[in-house]
This record gives C-alpha cells, sequence and structure tokens, in this order.
C-alpha cells in the first residue's frame, strides 16, 4: 500500500492531523515528543466513484463508498517531531528519519500561524516565520541521506570505477533500503548534472545530489496547518499548488460531531449540515469553523492534502478490476468491490499482479468495460478504467 509520511517539527499538529484523518486516537498533546512512536494508520484518498455515474448501487470491499463518494486506503505514519539537526542525533535523532524510510512522498505540516517557535515551542502567534522550518526540514533529509552515502564512499566510488560498475548501481544498493529507486536515482544523477566518474565527487556534489534524490523518491506537500489562527497575508504568501491551508482541529472537531450525531458531513466537504440540538459550546464552535475555516478556505484542507499527495503529487491513478463488465461485479455480485491505486503509465498486467498473482500468470486477455474492446496486457491503463481481467 501506498505510505504517506506526516513530518514536521514538535507541536505543529501532526498528531491531530493524523487523528482526524485515520480517526485512530494518538495522544494529542502541547509539548514537544509527544509522539514517541511512529504511529501507523489508514487514511483515505477521496474520489468520484463511477458508482455515481452509473447510477448504480456498489458493495466496496477494499475501500469505502459514501453517497457516491469513493474513499480509497493508503498507508499513514505520524512521524514523531523533527527538531533541527536530527541527522546528528538530536532530539529523537535518526529514529524519525528512519520512520520515513519508505514513504513514497511527505506532508509537511508547518505551522502557518506562527505560533511555534524553531523547536516547537508555543509562541506569540505570528512570531514565527514559517519559511525556516520548510528549509530546515528539507535539509534534515538531505543531510540525512548524504551521511549515509558518505561513510565509505571513497572506497565505494574507486571500486566502481576501477571494476566499471555504474554509479547508479552502487548509489542504488546504498539507498534501497529508503525506498529509493534506481530510476529515482539516475534522474537525481542527470538533474544535478554530476560526472559518471564519482570519484570526482565532492562534498557539496554529494549534499546536491542528495537533495535532488530526495526531491524525486520523496517529494513533499505542505499542509499550512492553523490556518484557522493565521493572518491571510500568511496564507497568502506559502499557498500554492501543493501548500495548502489547514485546520487539522477543525477536522477533527467535525469528525467527532459526525460520530456523536450531531452533523452530516464527509471528509473533504465544503460544508456540514446540522441534524441534532446540541449545547451552546459545540454549536458555537461549530459555527466557528463554518465561517473561520470551511467559508474561509473552502474546506478544512485536510482531505485535500490527501488527494493533492496521491493523485497529483504521486499522480497515482485508480482502477477498479471487476469480473463482469456489464453488471460491474465480481462473482458474488458485488458492484465495483475494490479500487487500486497504481503509478500512471501502468499496464493492464500490472493491474492483474496487484489483484492477485494467479491472474497475472494465467493471464488470457482483459476487457474495458467502459468501450467493451479487448485489451491485452500492455494496455496502458487510464484513471478510472474498470476492467475484466481474463485468466485461465
Ligand atoms: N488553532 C489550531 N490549533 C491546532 C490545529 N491543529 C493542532 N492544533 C493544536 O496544536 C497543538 C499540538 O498538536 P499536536 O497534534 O499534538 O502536534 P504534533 O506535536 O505536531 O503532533 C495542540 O494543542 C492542538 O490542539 C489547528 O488546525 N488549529
Ligand atoms: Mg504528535
Amino acid at each position: 500500500m501506498v505510505q504517506i509520511g506526516i513530518v514536521g517539527k514538535p507541536n505543529v499538529g501532526k498528531t491531530t492531523f493524523f487523528n482526524a484523518s485515520v480517526h485512530a486516537e494518538a495522544e494529542i498533546a502541547n509539548y514537544p515528543f509527544t509522539t514517541i512512536n511512529a504511529n501507523k494508520g489508514v487514511m483515505y484518498a477521496r474520489s468520484e466513484c463511477p458508482c455515481k455515474e452509473y447510477g448504480l448501487e456498489c458493495n466496496p470491499n477494499n475501500s469505502k463508498c459514501i453517497d457516491g463518494i469513493r474513499y480509497i486506503p493508503i498507508e499513514a505514519i505520524d512521524v514523531a517531531g523533527l527538531v533541527p539537526k536530527a541527522h546528528e542525533g538530536r532530539g529523537l535523532g535518526n529514529k524519525f528519519l528512519d520512520d520515513l524510510r519508505q514513504a513514497s512522498c511527505l506532508i509537511h505540516i508547518v505551522d502557518v500561524s506562527g505560533s511555534t517557535d524553531e523547536e516547537g515551542r508555543p509562541c506569540e502567534t505570528g512570531s514565527h516565520d514559517p519559511s525556516n522550518d520548510i528549509k530546515f526540514l528539507e535539509e534534515e533529509i538531505d543531510f540525512w541521506i548524504k551521511g549515509l552515502l558518505e561513510k565509505d564512499w571513497r572506497r565505494m566510488s574507486s571500486r566502481c570505477k576501477i571494476e566499471r560498475i555504474k554509479i547508479e548501481k552502487m548509489l542504488a544498493e546504498k539507498l534501497t533500503g529508503l525506498g529509493i529507486r534506481e530510476e529515482e536515482i539516475k534522474i537525481a544523477i542527470r538533474k544535478s548534472s554530476l560526472p559518471e566518474d564519482a570519484t570526482l565527487w565532492k562534498d557539496e556534489d554529494l549534499l546536491k545530489f542528495s537533495t535532488y534524490v530526495r526531491k524525486e523518491s520523496k517529494p513533499i506537500l505542505l499542509a499550512l496547518n492553523k490556518a484557522d489562527k493565521a493572518s491571510d497575508e500568511m496564507v497568502k504568501k506559502f499557498e500554492g499548488e501543493y501548500a495548502i491551508p489547514t485546520s487539522a482541529i477543525s477536522e477533527l472537531t467535525l469528525i467527532k460531531a459526525v460520530e456523536h450525531g450531531f452533523i452530516e458531513y464527509k471528509p473533504g466537504d465544503s460544508f456540514f449540515k446540522v441534524i441534532k440540538e446540541m449545547d451552546d459550546k459545540r454549536r458555537k464552535g461549530l459555527e466557528y469553523i463554518k465561517t473561520h475555516v470551511m467559508d474561509r478556505f473552502g474546506s478544512t484542507g485536510v482531505q485535500e492534502c490527501i488527494d493533492k499527495a496521491v493523485f497529483n503529487l504521486l499522480g497515482l491513478i485508480e482502477v477498479y478490476p471487476v469480473e463482469d463488465e456489464n453488471k460491474l461485479c465480481d462473482k458474488n455480485g458485488n458492484v465495483l468491490p475494490d479500487v487500486f491505486l497504481l503509478p500512471k503509465g501502468s499496464t493492464v498486467i500490472d493491474l492483474a499482479y496487484k489483484v492477485h498473482s494467479d491472474l497475472a500468470e494465467g493471464f488470457i486477455r482483459a476487457v474495458d468495460a467502459r468501450t467493451k474492446k479487448i485489451v491485452g496486457a500492455d494496455h496502458v491503463l487510464k484513471n478510472k478504467d474498470i476492467i475484466h481481467i481474463i485468466a485461465k
């Protein structure tokens, strides 16, 4: 399953964001190092379910569907707060960096209200500039990667030269534990325009390469959190395609109100509907969220972060395997039971492997349920394809 790492310095709202989207109860508190061990949980990417378009009632199995909105699971990891110089072992040291190994991308929770200092201690709202936080997190990861490479660098690079081993092969071996692929390494070498002969790489070249490889293998989306109490000016300054204003606390409050039956609201909605009488305090709280968060930013932003990370930053597509291309169901009659997230450019056979290796090994042909055309193993899949795979 795709894994997203939730990262940031202490007290920015990582755990709140995590709990709001996975509905797990990790500890939330206003002091550093509350989150000692990384919490793993399941978050959901939100998308229009094809059931709506076909006017069908679906029976989801590996995902959820609420009123025609499909929620597709992904794995999330709530990483302990990162403080400057973690790569040298400060704070909880390399622990959080280790937690990021398997993440395919990161959501960096930033306190855009400027009410936490660089170490994560509460400070006066607006008194801390989050630009430094953004830069420092990138640098921490870069130095961490570099640190892994520079051990043994001279011997390794000389060996490559003498034995004519391609540098990307050696790097791939060293970095595989970080979930970094050879393809990403090749791109990083090209982008940093470094010589093929790695014995010529200087210290700053290793850092340059580390930066590029981090950008390729752990792309970062910024959640501009605590936007509810941030000035318009601050939000405008940082907002962008991959920098989304969020109010994690609002999302968590809405989810709780849903659980208690007070409102109707689906994660990612731009509004909620009151369905039960409530006390003044709760009503005022929800009104505040409506006027200061939802009307101001369009939503709490939490769901949008996940969706942007999955569908844009990672560029994944959703594909629905079925066993009947007319009824769009499996052999038990469940309509659109499963959905899989696959990298762009994936083919029918990639989908088959994802569903079951038997389906791939015994592959005969497939049918595109939308067009009813027969397609082969190499057929490239499109977003929201519905595919019937026929196998021996
Ligand atoms: N105003 C505001 N406060 C928030 C928001 N998200 C979290 N907080 C508060 O920030 C503090 C730290 O939150 P927590 O999730 O424990 O941060 P972590 O250390 O990054 O995991 C808590 O007091 C939260 O209630 C938000 O969106 N808006
Ligand atoms: Mg925490």
